[in-house]
């Protein structure tokens, strides 16, 4: 694009839209302290000490205590879904759901993705598939799944990108013409619907993430959720070395358990699940208002008739369009002390060891390839106040009205 057509596509500065300094130009940061991408929400800190004391009272702190099993049925009542089983974490709840559904040769899943779903299989020598992403709601492309299918393929595993559901109709249909198994990583999604049901309930499990970054968190913690009794209790063997009671070990397992501490700490999230899904959603309408009309950049949308937890602000960059491009971005918020992230880039099949292994898979997912360039997250939850957002979208407005500036700045250094 010409360089007369991007000064046109500036974004306007209204009159009450005061100039602001920039830090990338030598003012001072517009924030003392860094903020980040994914700090931790808290609940009520009264009650999260209160099961504390009782458990330090219990004296029970881990291997299936009554937190944990409170918490495997909340989340079990929460989502709809029969069985829940709690894990250390969502990389581990991964591993030991692809055991528990005998996944071998080579499973299909995205690049476009935390780094963790595909070393969830090379961690047990099962061959990633990195399939295309739709762009439109950057989860996997259902009709690539199709075309990377062989006689290896014994399951494809789709993630809930964003906490919005990926294909699972499309998904689940080519899964059963071709007799493969479904497995969802829905780290990003606890909390949200696809048509109209909670997500859980799809494939044979799904895996949450409780992260301390992720809205609801458990300090570190997973779940798996199934509807399957069967495969329920292999995973709840798999999770505690294969143990069906004391001194008797009938199934191949690992530690999985997850911590009192951490149960406790999950419930106490979960109680204040529903203020944390209504702040986030404000924190995304007061972003989406502060973005709104700048040329090029535009936050992701969520289905309004879907739940949706909107622990995300995902906004995309069009670098044709927009008069900065998403990493030139990232640089003028970062020396504001706005720590925005590039999720997920570099994506799997750029990162090792898979890079070593497939060094032209980029030119099979060229969907990936660029809209991995465009996007930038930015900070939301507990941390972040309306204030702090209006003058986030400042910082960015000004920034595009002084690109030629922060450009030149940004080369020189
Ligand atoms: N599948 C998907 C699709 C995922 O997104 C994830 C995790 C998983 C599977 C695996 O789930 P887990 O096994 O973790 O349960 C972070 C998280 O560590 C990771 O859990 C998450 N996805 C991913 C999207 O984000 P990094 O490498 O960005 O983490 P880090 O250390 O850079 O932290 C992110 C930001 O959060 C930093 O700016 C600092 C801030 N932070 C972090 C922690 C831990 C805090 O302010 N306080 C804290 O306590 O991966």
């Amino acid at each position: 694009m010409g360089m007369k057509k991007r000064e046109q596509q500036r974004p306007h500065r209204t009159r009450t839209q005061r100039k602001i300094g920039l830090a990338i130009l030598g003012a001072r940061p517009a924030f003392a302290e860094n903020l980040h991408v994914g700090r931790p929400n808290i609940g009520n800190r009264k009650a999260l000490f209160r099961r504390f004391d009782e458990m330090l009272r219990r004296r029970w702190f881990t291997n299936d205590g009554p937190l944990a099993r409170e918490f495997e049925s909340r989340i079990a009542q929460y989502t709809g879904v029969k069985h829940c089983v709690a894990v250390c974490n969502a990389t581990v709840a991964l591993e030991i759901a692809i055991r528990a559904l005998e996944l071998r040769g080579e499973v299909i899943l995205p690049s476009y993705t935390f780094i963790a779903t595909a070393h969830a299989l090379q961690w047990q020598e099962i061959t990633p598939v990195f399939a295309d992403m739709d762009p439109g709601t950057h989860n996997v492309s259902p009709a690539h799944i199709e075309r990377l299918i062989t006689p290896r393929t014994t399951g494809i595993i789709g993630v809930h990108i964003w906490g919005r559901a990926c294909a699972t109709f499309a998904i689940e249909r080519i899964a059963k013409k071709h007799k493969l198994k479904v497995l969802y990583d829905a780290a990003h999604a606890f909390g949200c619907s696809n048509h109209g049901r909670m997500i859980g309930g799809f494939g044979s499990c799904e895996v949450f993430s409780f992260h301390a970054t992720k809205f609801m968190n458990s300090f570190e913690g997973g779940a798996i959720v199934t509807n399957d009794e069967a495969l329920s209790k292999k995973l709840r063997l798999m999770r505690n070395f294969g143990f069906s009671g004391p001194d008797r070990v009938i199934h191949l397992g690992t530690n999985g358990k997850m911590t009192e501490v951490c149960a406790a700490m999950g419930l106490t999230s979960l109680e204040s699940i529903e203020e944390l899904i209504a702040l986030n959603y404000r924190n995304y309408v007061e972003y989406q208002n502060g973005i709104e009309g700048m040329p090029g950049i535009s936050l992701i949308r969520y289905d309004a008739r879907e739940k949706g937890n909107y622990q995300y602000i995902v906004a995309e960059v069009d670098p044709d369009v927009a008069p900065l491009n998403r990493d030139e971005l990232v640089a003028v918020l970062q020396a504001e002390n706005v720590l925005a992230r590039k999720y997920f880039w570099p994506c799997c099949h750029r990162m090792e060891p898979y890079r070593s292994f497939y060094p032209s898979a980029r030119l099979l997912l060229p969907e990936t390839e660029r809209v991995a360039a465009r996007i930038l997250i930015l900070p939301t939850g507990q941390a972040i106040s309306s204030r702090v957002i209006r003058r986030i979208c400042m910082i960015i407005r000004e920034a595009c009205h002084s690109a030629s500036l922060v450009r030149m700045k940004l080369r020189a250094c």
